[in-house]
C-alpha cells in the first residue's frame, strides 16, 4: 500500500510508535512558532525546563495577538518573551511586522518538514505542504526543548477538488463548503488531504486559506501537495532552495473521499454563532449589515486585499457600515502600498488596522449591540467579538466588500466586473522586523526581563485514587475554549496571570462559576460532545486546574483542548454511553474511586450520590498520559524525567 503525504512527512519524523490509526505516536519536530497570548506562557514552562538553547532548526515567537498595549501589562510581556527569544535561539517577530501564520508561510515554511505552533491555525503550513498542528504551549515548550510531540495517528481524508473557481468565488468559499458538509466535528481524529485536478489551479495563499479553516473542522491537520506551484510561490519569496516536492503514491489509501468541483461553488457564508452553519450567501442576501472586518489568518494575503481594493477602486462604501482591514503581514502591507491598491482601499473609506489579529480574537472593532459583522475571519463564536449579542458571519472577501459597498448581505456575482489578479513574481522581501537570537557565547549575557504582570504558573495537585467533587458546571455541545477561557480586549492582557485570569472562566456560559469553583476544594464539570473546540490556548485547562477542576466529563473532546487537560493534570473522561449524560444535574454531589486501578482497565465508574445512579467512563489513555496524570501534568512529569 502506497503512502499520503502526511503519511509519508510521519514515517520521516516518527520517533515512536507504530502508524496505525489509533495508537499514539511520536513525532520529531522541526520548527516552532508562538504567538504572544500563548508564548509568555509557553515560554514560562520553556524556561523550567533548563534547557539552554532551542534545539529545532527554527523556532520563530511572533508578536500578533495582542499589540494594543493599553497598559503596561502588554508591553511587559513582549519585552519578556523578546529577552527569551534572544537568550534561547528563538526568532522574535516584532509587533506589527503581522499575524504568525502568514509570516511563517511567507519566510519560514518549508515543504516535507514538521512544525507544531502554540496557535490551533498552525496548520495554515500545509498550504505549503507542511506537516503543521496547533498544539498546547507546553507541548510546544518541549518541543523547543527538543522533546517529542505526542499525537494519535489519525485517519486519511482526502478531498478531491475538480474545475476552477468562478469569479466572485474563493478558497473561503471552499473552505465554507466543507464545514458544511463535514459540520464542525467531521475532521475530528483526521488529517485532510487536498489534492485533484483543481488543487493547480490554486496559489500557496489561497490553498492556506483552506488549510487554516481546517482547524474549524475539528481535523488534526490539512495538508496540500507540494508542487510547481508551491516552488513558484517559495521563489517568488526568495526561498526556492528549500523547495522539495511531495504528492501521495497513486495507491495510497483514505478513509473518506470527498469530492467538491471548484465551478459549480457559489460564494458561501456561515451564520451565528458557528463556522459549520453555512449556507449559500444568496439565502441570507438582504439582511442589514453595520460592520465589515477583512484580514485574519485566514483571509489577508496580498491577494486578497488586491481583490478587495480592486473592487472598492473608485467606490464609497455604505455610509451605515464601518470597513476594518488589517493586512496579514508588514510586506502585505507594504506591497499594497507600493502599488497603489491601498490609496483605492483608504478612499472608499474604510479604516486601516495594524498587521495583527486585531478584531479576529476581539481585540478591537467590537460591533454595535445586536449588531451584524462580516468578517473574512474562521470563527464567529458567541461573544468572541467582544459584544456579547453580536452577530457575526463569515465570509469571503468578495462578499465581504460586497455588504461593506450596500450596506446589506450581497452575492458579490451580482455586481459585476472583474477582478482577476495574477500572484507577483517577487514579493517584496524585508526581514528586518524578524530580530535574529544572539550567538551562543553572547546569549549567557542576555538579561530576561520580567514585568510585574508575569505571575507564578500556578501549582497542579497530583491525581489522588478517589475523588468526590460537585457537578459545579454541566454544559452542552460544542463548547468552545472562547466560553471556557474567553479573549478579547480586556482579558488578552493578563495571559501570564492566571489568578487574575480565573475571574472570567466561563463567564459567556455562567458569569458565578468562577466564584463558585474557588469555594470548593474540587470540582468536575460535564459537556456535551466535542467540548473544548476552538482556539489551542491551555489556558482553558490552566485556569480550571487553578480553580480546583480535578475532571472534565463530556461526550467527546476536540483534541488538543483533550491534551491540554491532561498536560494541567485534569482528566478528560467520556461516557460510555452518552445518554448518561441526561443522568446528572448541576450541583449534584460526584464520586469516581479506584481511579488508578480504573486508568490501567480503561474504564471508571462515576456514581452520582444525590441519586445513587452509577455509571461507566471511558478513560484510553496511552501510558505516557496516565504518567502524565498521576505526576499532576506534565511539567511534573518532565521534571520528573519524562520524556
Ligand atoms: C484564536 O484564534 O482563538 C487564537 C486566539 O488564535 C487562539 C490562541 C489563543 O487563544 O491565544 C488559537 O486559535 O489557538
Ligand atoms: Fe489571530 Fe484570529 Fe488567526 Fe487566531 S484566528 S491566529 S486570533 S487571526
Amino acid at each position: 500500500m502506497g503512502y499520503t503525504i502526511a503519511q509519508k512527512i510521519i514515517k520521516a519524523h516518527l520517533l515512536k510508535g507504530e502508524m496505525t490509526v489509533g495508537s499514539e505516536i511520536a513525532l520529531r519536530i522541526d520548527q516552532t512558532l508562538t504567538q504572544d497570548a500563548t508564548g509568555t506562557m509557553a515560554y514560562l514552562e520553556f524556561e523550567t525546563m533548563g534547557v539552554d538553547r532551542v534545539k529545532t532548526e527554527k523556532s520563530v515567537a511572533y508578536i500578533d495577538h495582542n499589540t494594543l498595549q493599553c497598559g503596561f501589562e502588554n508591553a511587559d510581556d513582549h519585552r519578556y518573551i523578546q529577552s527569551v527569544a534572544q537568550k534561547h535561539g528563538i526568532y522574535f517577530s516584532r509587533p506589527g511586522n503581522g499575524i504568525c501564520h502568514q509570516v511563517h508561510l511567507e519566510r519560514f515554511g518549508i515543504p516535507g518538514k514538521t512544525l507544531i505552533g502554540s496557535d490551533s491555525h498552525t496548520p495554515t503550513g500545509g498550504g505549503i505542504g507542511m506537516l503543521a498542528f496547533g498544539a498546547g504551549g507546553l507541548d510546544v515548550a518541549v518541543a523547543m526543548g527538543g522533546g517529542a510531540y505526542y499525537i494519535t495517528m489519525p485517519k486519511m481524508y482526502k478531498v478531491n477538488l475538480t474545475g476552477r473557481l468562478q469569479p466572485f468565488v474563493s478558497a473561503k468559499d471552499v473552505s465554507l463548503e466543507i464545514l458544511r458538509i463535514l459540520s464542525v466535528k467531521g475532521g475530528v481524529g483526521a488529517i485532510i488531504e487536498w489534492g485533484g485536478e483543481g488543487v493547480k489551479t490554486l496559489s500557496v495563499p489561497e490553498r492556506a486559506t483552506i488549510t487554516n479553516m481546517g482547524t474549524e473542522l475539528g481535523a488534526t491537520t490539512s495538508i496540500f501537495p507540494s508542487d510547481e506551484i508551491t516552488r513558484a510561490f517559495l521563489a517568488s519569496q526568495g526561498r526556492e532552495n528549500v523547495y522539495t516536492p511531495l504528492e501521495s503514491d497513486e495507491d495510497a489509501e483514505y478513509d473518506l473521499i470527498i469530492n467538491i468541483d471548484l465551478t459549480s461553488l457559489s460564494p458561501m457564508i456561515a451564520r451565528p454563532h458557528s463556522p459549520d452553519n453555512v449556507v449559500p450567501v444568496k439565502e441570507v442576501k438582504g439582511t442589514k449589515v453595520d460592520q465589515v472586518c477583512i484580514g485574519s489568518c485566514t483571509n489577508s494575503s496580498l491577494v486578497d486585499l488586491l481583490k478587495v481594493a480592486k473592487m472598492l477602486k473608485g467606490r464609497k462604501i455604505s455610509p451605515s457600515v464601518s470597513l476594518s482591514i488589517s493586512p496579514g503581514s508588514r510586506q502585505v502591507l507594504s506591497m499594497l502600498s507600493d502599488s497603489g491598491a491601498l490609496s483605492d482601499i483608504l478612499l472608499s473609506g474604510a479604516r486601516l488596522l495594524e498587521c495583527a489579529c486585531g478584531p479576529c480574537i476581539g481585540m478591537g472593532f467590537s460591533p454595535n449591540s445586536g449588531g451584524v459583522s462580516l468578517r473574512t475571519f474562521n470563527r464567529n463564536f458567541e461573544g468572541r467579538s467582544g459584544t456579547r449579542d453580536g452577530q457575526v458571519y463569515l465570509v469571503s472577501p468578495e462578499t465581504a466588500v460586497a455588504a461593506a459597498l450596500t450596506g446589506v448581505i450581497t452575492d458579490p456575482q451580482e455586481l459585476g466586473g472583474c477582478i482577476d489578479i495574477q500572484m507577483p513574481e517577487a514579493f517584496a522581501i524585508d526581514d528586518s522586523a524578524v530580530l535574529a537570537p544572539a550567538g551562543i557565547d553572547e546569549a549567557k549575557d542576555v538579561e530576561i526581563i520580567r514585568g510585574p504582570n508575569i505571575k507564578k504558573f500556578p501549582d497542579s495537585t497530583p491525581l489522588t485514587n478517589e475523588l468526590s467533587a460537585p457537578l459545579t458546571l454541566k454544559v452542552g455541545d460544542n463548547i468552545t475554549t472562547d466560553h471556557i477561557m474567553p479573549a478579547g480586549a480586556k482579558i488578552l492582557p493578563y495571559r501570564s496571570n492566571i489568578p487574575y485570569l480565573s475571574k472570567f472562566c466561563f463567564e459567556v456560559c455562567d458569569p458565578s462559576f468562577s466564584e463558585r469553583a474557588k469555594q470548593n476544594s474540587a470540582n468536575i464539570i460535564i459537556g456535551g460532545t466535542n467540548y473544548g473546540q476552538g482556539s489551542s490556548r491551555e489556558h482553558a485547562a490552566l485556569v480550571p486546574m487553578y480553580l480546583g477542576v480535578r475532571a472534565v466529563i463530556a461526550k467527546s473532546f476536540a483534541r488538543i483542548h483533550a491534551a491540554n487537560l491532561i498536560n494541567a493534570g485534569i482528566l478528560p473522561l467520556t461516557f460510555k454511553n452518552a445518554e448518561d449524560y441526561d443522568a446528572f444535574a448541576q450541583g449534584d454531589q460526584l464520586v469516581i474511586t479506584d481511579i488508578f486501578s480504573g486508568l490501567d482497565q480503561g474504564e471508571i465508574t462515576l456514581t452520582n450520590a444525590s441519586n445513587g445512579t452509577g455509571v461507566l467512563l471511558k478513560c484510553d489513555f496511552t501510558d505516557r498520559q496516565k504518567a502524565i496524570l498521576k505526576a499532576g501534568g506534565l511539567l511534573e512529569y518532565t521534571k520528573e524525567g519524562g520524556i
